[in-house]
């Protein structure tokens, strides 16, 4: 909303309209609950929203300039209605017209679940890039997945986790989305390709044998302080066919409902996988799904504007996000091949011009294949598409390299090693203009190590791009406290130009300033113990060091490297009478995905040792390690703006970027890190005195694999760390069942230590003594907390946004 609106908005007509939501919703305002009161508010203000959402849609410059449809099978866009409301300007008088009503506007903003949408950094990334594009008014369409399921909800029974489904949605709906039927498409799988003639030519055309209806439901993504508002297109399957009365009739119930049956559970539920590719085909259903509604809807938004079609490229752009969406380039090419009946060349020049890929992993088990038969027999035309598109490649190949027949099996879209298998990250780099990596280190190692081959074939094509955060949500609205002191000081502009936080520096040294920073950060640290204590019972010491580590459980980010120093901690404390340390709390929040086993192994592990540690009264406070069940977007709202110290370990080389790293600097927490992901970056920025480096880089974990690690040496060498692996094995953390932690010591001992946690975690432990030196100073560790606020102001997913436009869309920023 405008500046002028705002003054427009009319506080008394707002409350009138809430109680008549209220009343839709069946409730009266004196028996009303918090729930009830805040769908009514959700509606009522998406009221607004959707009328904006409307008029942006028929924006006329929109229409004639171009835009991007960032494509995604995630988006982990947290809850709505508080930062619609900051956006909107309009939280203020939302939580005064609230207040008049006797209600508390943050009691009502709890009642929303969380729209779990997305696993973790690459769904959470998406929504950031939303929120900028809609903030910097870059016109932008974001097609997803409407899931009934989020990612799961977890919960821990005696410290193993526990997966409960997610139903995100409230029986009345969720308040903020609008439905879309006159959008709905149909899509085909399975069935075969027919040869028609026609005047003399030869097409090709596939014959589905099963269809499902994609029915639309649009999310306002709200621009930040414009009026501007963006859908989030969320596809959801529907069965073709009407109910079938007559079967119903016959008695044939369960026969009557089975089309609703299965086209309903193609976008019942998340696949929880982060990093990891799981190769179910209702994986690749859901994939073809949301690729043919979304090609589908552009092609339909492009051509009702009057442009032709070989101009798609001109006001159309398709960002993919990661492979995932990578089939939507056989289905234009389909679309534009037997539909519209272009040739071969004319079909390829749109295509090729018009999609961009985004990479967002080097771990080789994320990197996605597809078995050829099952493509072939779920999406046989594509198969053919796919087909030529490497015969032509290979000949390209074949022209820059003759005769090399390794570089023709390493670049092929089919692996024909084993199972034939179509690697869909070859198939984006061939047909996209322009591939990102999302961190300078990674974008280099995708050059270098992942895609040597393609980067000589097309020396520019791949590019970085460094990820970034929303400031809106990672700052002006998670931590209001902070927000206005650094309003106070440098103005209101920051939120829209996170750069100017580079003035907040000049306060690093003022004692006043940073007394009254610390005192910010204690309050966000008495909220977390609130939450702790009210929530799992633990009261916390809130002149600790907060020291954070939150995020998806992988042993690439080694949690398990974290809970070995935490241990040994708990070691020294009871077993050196002469230890001293600063007070510490050890937060994790992590979700494993269901199947995999170590992962879990980890968490429970970590549980064991939080529940011995924090019930031992030889340790009083100084120590506590807390594990925060189902680690979701409005949790992190609360523990990043508590956090002094920030946990970014993985083993160098295998983080892209990583965004909580961003998040918890811009919240003056100071990082301890490796030489990993966007880690080098921030590093760039803030400086050496203000971040906590260790461990091996790159090219010192390959040094140390060509040498042949020994995992066997660290630990015969280290005592301390012998120490906290023996008490794994025995009952220290387990009582009266030895060896239910061994799993964790034998991902480290007995199957190589493949993430060199034993190789890192003597420079990891002398890099924690450096933070408990350095935070016995608090007016040094003042200092060096509000540096990392004041330096970060790259990591804006505005200026991320800006180097897309620039670099590779060529968008127009439009003013409504
Ligand atoms: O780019 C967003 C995010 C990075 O910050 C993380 O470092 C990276 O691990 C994550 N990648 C994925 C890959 N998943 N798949 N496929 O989530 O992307």
């Amino acid at each position: 909303m405008t500046p002028k609106q705002q003054h427009a908005f009319d506080k008394s007509a707002f409350k009138i309209s809430m109680v008549q939501h209220l009343t839709q919703l069946g409730h009266a305002p004196e028996t009303a609950q918090q729930r009830d009161w805040y769908l009514a508010l959700g509606r009522a203000l998406a009221e607004h929203t959707t009328g904006d959402l409307v008029a942006t849609e028929n924006d006329q410059a929109i229409k004639q300039a171009k835009s991007v449809n960032y494509l995604s099978l995630e988006f982990l866009i947290g809850r709505l209605t508080g930062n619609n409301l900051i956006s909107m300007g309009l939280y203020d008088v939302i939580a005064e017209a609230v207040g008049e009503l006797g209600l508390g506007l943050t009691d009502l903003l709890e009642q929303e679940r969380d729209p779990s949408l997305g696993n973790g950094g690459l769904g959470r990334l998406a929504a950031c890039f939303m929120d900028s594009l809609a903030a910097q008014q870059y016109p932008a369409v974001g097609y997803g997945l409407h899931y009934e399921y989020g990612l799961f909800r977890q919960s821990f029974d005696q410290g193993a986790q526990q997966e409960a489904p997610d139903a995100w949605r409230e029986p009345e709906g969720y308040p903020w989305e609008v439905v879309r039927p006159d959008l709905t498409q149909t899509i085909g799988f399975y069935g075969h390709v027919e040869v028609v003639e026609e005047a003399g030519h030869t097409y090709r055309q596939w014959v589905p044998s099963l269809k499902i209806q994609a029915m639309p439901w649009d999310l306002p993504i709200v621009g930040y302080q414009s009026n501007t508002v963006y859908p989030l297109r969320l596809w959801e399957g529907r069965a073709l066919t009407p109910f079938a009365l007559d079967a119903f009739n016959a008695g044939e119930y369960t026969h009557a409902q089975q089309a609703d049956i299965d086209a309903g559970n193609l976008t019942k539920v998340l696949y929880p996988n982060d990093n990891h590719d799981a190769g179910k085909t209702l994986r690749l259903m859901q994939q073809y799904f949301h690729s043919a509604a979304s090609v589908g809807d552009i092609l339909r938004r492009h051509l009702e504007a009057g442009h032709a079609l070989a101009a798609l490229p001109e006001y159309e752009t398709i960002q993919l996000n990661d492979t995932h969406p990578t089939i939507a380039i056989p289905e234009l090419m389909r679309v534009l091949l037997d539909d519209y009946r272009l040739g071969w060349d004319e079909a390829w020049a749109i295509a090729s011009r018009t999609f961009a890929y985004t990479n967002h992993t080097l771990l080789p088990e994320a990197l996605e294949t597809w078995s050829e038969s099952l493509m072939a027999e779920l999406l046989p035309r594509h198969m053919e598409i796919i087909f030529e598109i490497n015969h032509r490649f290979l000949q390209d190949v074949e022209q820059k390299w003759p005769g090399d027949v390794r570089k023709q099996q390493v670049l092929s879209v089919i692996d024909d090693q084993g199972e034939r298998m179509v690697r869909m990250a070859n198939l984006c780099v061939i047909g996209s203009y322009a591939v990102n990596g999302v961190a300078a280190l990674h974008s280099q190692l995708v050059k270098r190590d992942l895609f040597p081959e393609f980067d000589a074939l097309y020396p520019g094509r791949i590019q970085n791009v460094t990820n970034g955060i929303t400031p809106r949500r990672w700052l002006k609205f998670c931590n209001p406290d902070l927000s206005n002191l650094i309003s106070e000081k440098i103005g209101e502009q920051w939120p829209a130009q996170l750069e100017q936080l580079e003035q907040v520096a000049q306060y690093a040294d003022d004692a006043d300033f940073q007394k009254t920073f610390m005192a910010v950060k204690k309050r966000n640290k008495q909220r977390l113990a609130d939450w702790v204590k009210s929530n799992l019972d633990i009261t916390l010491n809130t002149d600790a060091i907060f020291d954070v580590q939150i995020k998806r459980l992988h042993e690439y980010k080694r949690q398990h490297l974290n809970l070995l120093h935490v241990i040994s901690l708990y070691q020294r404390l009871l077993n050196e009478p002469n230890f001293d340390m600063a007070p510490r709390v050890v937060f994790f929040a992590a979700k494993a995905a269901p199947g995999y086993e170590l992962a879990k192994s980890i968490i429970f592990a970590i549980n064991k040792v939080a529940e011995t540690i924090n019930n031992d009264p030889r340790v009083g406070d100084k120590l506590k390690v807390v594990f925060i069940p189902d680690y979701r977007v409005s949790m992190a709202e609360i523990i990043i703006p508590a956090a002094d110290v920030s946990e970014q370990i993985s083993m160098a080389g295998k983080e892209a970027s990583g965004t909580g790293n961003m998040k918890m600097a811009l919240n003056g927490a100071l990082t301890i890190g490796t030489m990993d992901g966007a880690n080098v970056e921030i590093r760039e920025e803030v400086g050496d005195d203000n971040i906590y480096i260790f461990g091996l880089d790159v090219d010192g974990v390959t040094e140390l694999r060509q040498k042949g690690y020994q995992p066997e040496t660290a630990y015969q060498n280290q005592p301390l760390l012998k120490a906290a692996l023996d008490s794994l094995l025995d009952e220290t953390f387990t009582p009266g069942q030895p060896g239910l932690l061994r799993p964790v010591f034998d991902s480290v001992m007995t199957s190589g230590d493949p993430y060199l946690c034993l190789a890192d975690f003597a420079d990891y432990v002398r890099a924690h003594n450096d933070i408990d030196r350095d935070y016995r100073d608090m007016s040094q560790w003042a200092r060096k907390a509000i540096l990392n606020t004041a330096l970060v102001g790259k990591f804006s997913s505005d200026r991320s946004i800006r180097d897309y436009v620039n670099n590779i869309w060529q968008l127009k920023a439009i003013k409504r």
